[in-house]
């Protein structure tokens, strides 16, 4: 008889990916060597409730992916073939001194260039000891706006910052409208809260682009033409005031420039938003009423509206309309976009902007790193990549991969995954997981700080960015006891700010509780309940005039995206008639999970959705073979024929690794790298392209 199965060890630890949610999770491990057999959602997290999403749910697999980097490399092939020799840490971290060292003598710091994103959200590794290694070296300053920098912007100037509804509230709301955001997918745990707002009664409306999965599960699908939203959100306001239902005791007490607003809402009477937006008038006035009438309303606001060159206006103008209908302040009413503001965190002690030591080292767009790689001045010579797979996840992808084929280029990629970045890789280093080092999770969604102790021994010589960065530096020579610092006192530094979220959370008491809750008055916590915004004005800003001092308009507006259906550009849009739109899919996260078996199954292939009044004209059938194309780039995916978009946009999923496409590349060949009304965000989804058979 085989004897029993000993009970897997559990140990505590957190989901560390750009994602809402950071769930609690549970590591099992093997008492006998213990390796890690899978994870499991911790229940003992409020919302996440020991659910964790499909991805997640096989960790074991990404740990032990046979394309995780176990050792330091050293390319010994031409650039982007992935051909490596194994070398020691000593001599990697000898060779990236002496690199840095002479191209700093030869070019100046600047000529290096860090590039990170959000492999890791936890406090330490995401933002830390890198920040302080480059202030300290005076290298490029790397702008990370490739995600919601235009939102933050724009929420700010109308709310005062990242503030918006408790989840937990939710359920208390009479109406749902998820707007730009697929929650379904990208922040599944918010679908347990909607759906006990639904057992009492409340609609959900979904309003998007793209027949989704969270679309198949709504009551109302409000479909759009991409960039339209602030349109549409000027007609809703539009009705709401011409039919009265606006609160106008609301509107008195706690916004600022509702005359001027109401003046320009005339320009955006149901009919022309109609014709701008494709949402027919009648929906529009049924949606306002809908909205106006059904208080508390909640609005959860996602990324993917804001992926356009319009992105920060349209954030703005949409955060205004909770304020028509006084909204803000009620129990399962108002809208959150992001939560972040609530994690004050002391920024300053962690990053240590001060090493800068009063010089201002150039900014560099990550939106553009394709055009810094190939035109910088002073050139770049030396890139430093952690946390980001750009060759993959970056737009004007053709210029990225120019740029990182350059010979006269240094590229250092610090990865877990030997990804299509790291085969650039002059030295390729190895990065522990989430499950192997120390870290603290804030969350952009829910109020929870999280801690994570490592779990796992670090597979191979595999070693966490502090670490790395910390060893640079004695490299280097730099003296400062800051880059001593472990990932505890960083910890503590982090935690020792004056916020009153903060107050009474140490690290004691997180390594007691691991998940603690923000110092907030209640539990739930009601937004803006006392009418009180951390604008100017103290209102919200309904004209701004930050907004003005800033040369923008101050009033919510629509302009035409630089590219789409009504974009002014009418050459441009009689070569390239149709908008592609290319949100995350349901089983990658950004690019990552996309080099795992389980994932790329479910997933099966890159493709594109197109309308069959668009595919027809062009001989295109499902499954064919489809060339995606503009001045910019082209990719070969697969077609589906669909009625999920609507005539004139095509939408592709996922960012996939361009090494399992057809063609070695993905959609970000023909994402434009024009920066956003705000923030310098990223413009994804303003993309005006051309779709062709392919052999
Ligand atoms: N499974 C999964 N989860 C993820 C991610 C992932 O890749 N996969 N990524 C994580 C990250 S980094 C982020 S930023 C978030 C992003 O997640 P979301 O906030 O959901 O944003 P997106 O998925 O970019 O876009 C959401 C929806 O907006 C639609 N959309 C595009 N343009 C427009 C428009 O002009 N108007 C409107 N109304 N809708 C539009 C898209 O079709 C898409 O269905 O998700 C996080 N969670
Ligand atoms: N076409 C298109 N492109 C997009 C988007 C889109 O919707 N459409 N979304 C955009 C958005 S919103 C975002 S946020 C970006 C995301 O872009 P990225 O932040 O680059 O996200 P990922 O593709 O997940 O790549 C993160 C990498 O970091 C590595 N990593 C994880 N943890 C660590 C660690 O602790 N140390 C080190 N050294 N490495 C680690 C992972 O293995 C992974 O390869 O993509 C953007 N690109
Ligand atoms: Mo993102």
């Amino acid at each position: 008889m085989p004897s029993p199965k000993p009970e897997p060890l559990v140990r505590r630890s957190v989901c560390p990916h750009d994602c809402p949610d950071t769930c609690g999770m549970l590591a099992l491990l093997d008492p006998s060597d213990e390796r890690l057999l899978g994870v499991r959602g911790d229940p003992a997290h409020p919302l996440t409730r020991g659910k964790l999403c499909a991805k997640v749910n096989r960790y074991h697999e990404r740990v032990y992916s046979p394309d995780r980097v176990l050792h330091p490399l050293r390319r010994v092939g031409p650039k982007g073939a992935g051909r490596f020799e194994r070398l020691g840490w000593d001599e990697a971290l000898d060779v990236i001194a002496a690199r840095i060292a002479s191209v700093q003598g030869e070019f100046g710091e600047e000529a290096v260039l860090p590039y990170s994103y959000g492999g890791t959200m936890g406090v330490v590794n995401h933002a830390s000891m890198d920040r302080r290694f480059f202030y300290k070296l005076g290298a490029s300053q790397l702008e990370r706006t490739v995600c919601s920098a235009a939102a933050g912007v724009g929420l700010s100037y109308t709310l005062g910052g990242s503030f918006g509804a408790d989840p937990e509230t939710v359920p208390e709301a009479k109406l749902v409208i998820a707007w730009g955001i697929n929650v379904v997918t990208t922040n599944l745990h918010q679908m347990p809260l909607i759906q006990a707002a639904r057992r009492h009664g409340a609609a959900f409306v979904h309003v998007d682009v793209h027949r989704n999965r969270t679309a198949n599960l709504a009551d109302h699908f409000v479909q759009l033409y991409p960039g339209t939203d602030a349109a549409l959100a000027l007609g809703l306001m539009r009705v709401i005031v011409d039919d009265g239902l606006h609160d106008a005791q609301y509107i008195e007490r706690h916004t600022e420039g509702f005359a001027s607003l109401r003046q320009r809402l005339s320009e955006y009477p149901p009919e022309r938003v109609a014709e701008i937006t494709g949402v027919p008038a009648d929906t529009i006035r049924w949606l306002a009423r809908l909205y106006a009438t059904t208080q508390p309303a909640f609005i959860r606001l996602g990324n993917g509206l804001q992926h356009h060159s319009n992105g920060g206006m349209a954030i703005r103008t949409i955060a205004c309309l909770p304020a028509l209908v006084g909204s803000y302040g009620q129990p399962g009413g108002g809208l959150v976009k992001s939560n972040s503001g609530y994690f004050a965190l002391n920024t300053d002690a962690v990053e240590r902007p001060d090493l800068l030591a009063g010089r201002r080292p150039r900014p560099v767009s990550m939106n553009q790193v394709g055009e810094a790689l190939l035109r910088a001045d002073p050139p770049v010579k030396l890139l430093y990549v952690y946390n980001s797979n750009p060759a993959a996840i970056a737009p004007a992808q053709a210029k990225v991969l120019a740029g990182l084929r350059r010979e006269d280029l240094f590229t250092v990629v610090h990865e877990q995954l030997l990804t299509d970045t790291a085969a650039y890789a002059d030295i390729v280093l190895p990065a522990t997981t989430s499950l192997e080092h120390l870290d603290l999770y804030k969350s952009y969604w829910h109020l929870y700080l999280q801690l994570a102790e490592p779990v796992l021994a670090p597979p191979g010589e595999s070693k966490p960015n502090i670490e790395v960065f910390s060893l640079l530096a004695r490299q280097l020579g730099f003296p400062e006891d800051c880059f001593r610092d472990r990932a505890e006192e960083i910890i503590s530094q982090a935690l020792d700010y004056p916020s009153p979220y903060l107050a009474g959370i140490t690290w004691q008491r997180l390594r007691q509780e691991k998940i603690v809750r923000l110092n907030l008055p209640a539990r739930p916590h009601v937004a803006f309940a006392d009418g009180v915004f951390p604008t100017p004005s103290g209102k919200v800003e309904l004209f701004s005039q930050r907004m003005q001092a800033d040369g923008y308009d101050p009033l919510p507006r629509y302009d035409p995206p630089a590219e789409g259906h009504d974009s002014p550009d009418v050459h441009l849009r009689s070569r390239f008639p149709l908008t592609l739109v290319t949100p995350p899919a349901h089983h990658f996260l950004n690019s990552t999970f996309a080099n795992l078996p389980e994932p790329l199954r479910h997933e099966r292939r890159p493709t594109v959705e197109m309308h069959p009044r668009d595919a027809s004209p062009r001989g295109i059938c499902e499954g064919d073979p489809v060339r995606v194309w503009n001045d910019r780039g082209a990719s070969i995916v697969f077609a589906a024929v669909r009625e999920t978009v609507l005539p004139g946009v095509v939408v592709g999923t996922g960012v996939w690794w361009p090494r399992h496409s057809p063609d070695g590349t993905n959609l970000n060949q023909t994402t434009p790298d024009r920066l956003a009304d705000m923030g310098r965000g990223a413009t994804f989804f303003s993309n005006l392209v051309e779709v062709e058979k392919a052999d």
